[in-house]
């Protein structure tokens, strides 16, 4: 086991999970001494056990377990991964629901020896890549996810923070091995021969043009500088549509272990580069084009929305609290300049990332049909290429949508 793993730390089970409930003073307002419970296992991420519990006799009393194991999930014990993930994640949770209780799921307690982390159970919503997969729309969605990010975002930058708390802040979320995993998967990987790259055989010719291309690994090395450089605000760190939880009238944002003190544009290009990764995967899972049509411009308009939002809820929460001598408008417009051209930037590497390495997503490679993903996974990587290279031509959240809209799949090859 990892030198960090407490001695007192052991993974649950859906037995002992239920048995470690009844235990807990915090969760006594929920459960009833001695009822029934029943608890499952539900984990389908790449990281983390999940545990769903429940009392028999009235299944709306419930609550989730979410507890680190000491090794990476979807790969197994062979590559080790620190537990403080847990606290940071914990931690995390309660500033975004400080800021956003709307959009955060309620913490009741967190276990530092058994890593573990006890909250709200989302049990009416469900995660939005399953609802997008199955052409399902979120009309309150760009709403919800713009006041998250300007929120947790601007309020945790050192536009609102004094000097002290912010270097506190930066010192306490210092979160390196999850930020290494960010920094290979992300933007190393996806553009070298690796064994973990896992791009499927007929994708092979666009997949090595990406690596041979010196100029596109030169805008992505400048995307990882700024990642691993840019203390710019706590960000969530992992903001795709997998960790967003919906339904028709809510949003939340779910598991922040990757979280630490890096570039808004981090955050807010995962949003956008998911929603395109979406929109990509839709030239294969919707054959009627005139449906298809009408689902990818609900995607592209929920992405001019939630920028706007964005914006607007950055100018109410942010600017207009700021002393305007020393950030004068000028300044302000720059600032949010950079964070829309780095979310082309960032937002294209979370893209192309999950379509060549390691943990792609549903969106693509659950398309069975090898030439519909074969499409949807070229048209992807041509988005992600546009948007960064030409991230520095970016004015408007439009001329952004344009950029993506304006690509085509290369597939099937012309030579
Ligand atoms: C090895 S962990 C793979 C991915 O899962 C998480 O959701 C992050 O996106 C990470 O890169
Ligand atoms: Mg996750």
């Amino acid at each position: 086991m990892n030198a960090d793993v407490s001695t007192q730390y052991r993974p649950l089970d859906s037995q002992s999970v239920v048995d470690y409930v009844r235990q807990r003073a915090e969760l006594r307002d929920i459960f009833r001494p001695g009822e029934a419970l029943e608890a499952v296992e539900v984990g389908d991420g790449n990281l983390n056990l999940v545990f769903k519990v429940w009392a028999r006799a009235e299944p709306s009393r419930t609550v989730v377990l979410k507890q680190a194991l000491p090794y990476l999930r979807l790969v197994g014990d062979s590559w080790p991964l620190p537990t403080d993930r847990a606290r940071i994640e914990a931690e995390a949770l309660k500033i975004e629901y400080s800021l956003v209780p709307q959009h955060t799921p309620r913490v009741y307690f967190y276990d530092p020896d058994l890593y573990l982390t006890a909250m709200q159970n989302l049990d009416r919503h469900i995660i939005m890549r399953k609802g997008l997969n199955a052409g399902v729309k979120y009309p309150l969605f760009a709403e919800h996810i713009g006041l998250f990010l300007a929120k947790t975002l601007g309020c945790t930058s050192d536009l609102v923070l004094d000097y002290k708390t912010k270097k506190e802040e930066v010192a306490r979320f210092t979160n390196p091995e999850l930020c290494k995993i960010t920094e290979d998967l992300v933007f190393t990987e996806p553009y070298r021969k690796t064994e973990r790259n896992q791009y499927h055989k007929e994708l092979e010719p666009q997949v090595l043009a990406w690596q041979a291309d010196d100029a596109l690994r030169t805008e992505v090395a400048q995307m990882k500088e700024k990642f691993m450089t840019q203390a710019q605000a706590l960000i969530h760190g992992d903001l795709h549509t997998g960790s967003i939880m919906v339904n028709q009238e809510e949003t939340y944002a779910i598991d922040p272990e990757f979280a630490f003190y890096g570039p808004m544009g981090f955050d807010v290009g995962a949003v956008i580069g998911n929603l395109f990764l979406n929109y990509a995967a839709q030239e294969a899972r919707i054959p009627d084009p005139v449906k298809r049509a009408d689902f990818q411009k609900y995607l592209t308009d929920t992405v001019i929305s939630l920028w706007k939002v964005f914006v607007r809820e950055f100018q109410r929460h942010i600017w207009d609290r700021v002393d305007p001598i020393n950030m004068p408008k000028a300044y302000q417009d720059d600032y949010m300049l950079r964070i829309l051209q780095d979310s082309a930037g960032m937002g294209a590497c979370k893209m192309m990332r999950r379509v060549i390495g390691l943990a792609g997503v549903s969106d693509i490679r659950g398309i069975e049909d090898v030439t519909g993903k074969s499409i949807a996974a070229s048209l992807a990587l041509n988005i992600g290429r546009a948007l960064i290279m030409r991230r520095r031509e970016i004015r408007t959240i439009e001329d952004l949508v344009e950029i993506a809209t304006s690509c085509r799949p290369s597939y099937p090859w012309t030579h």
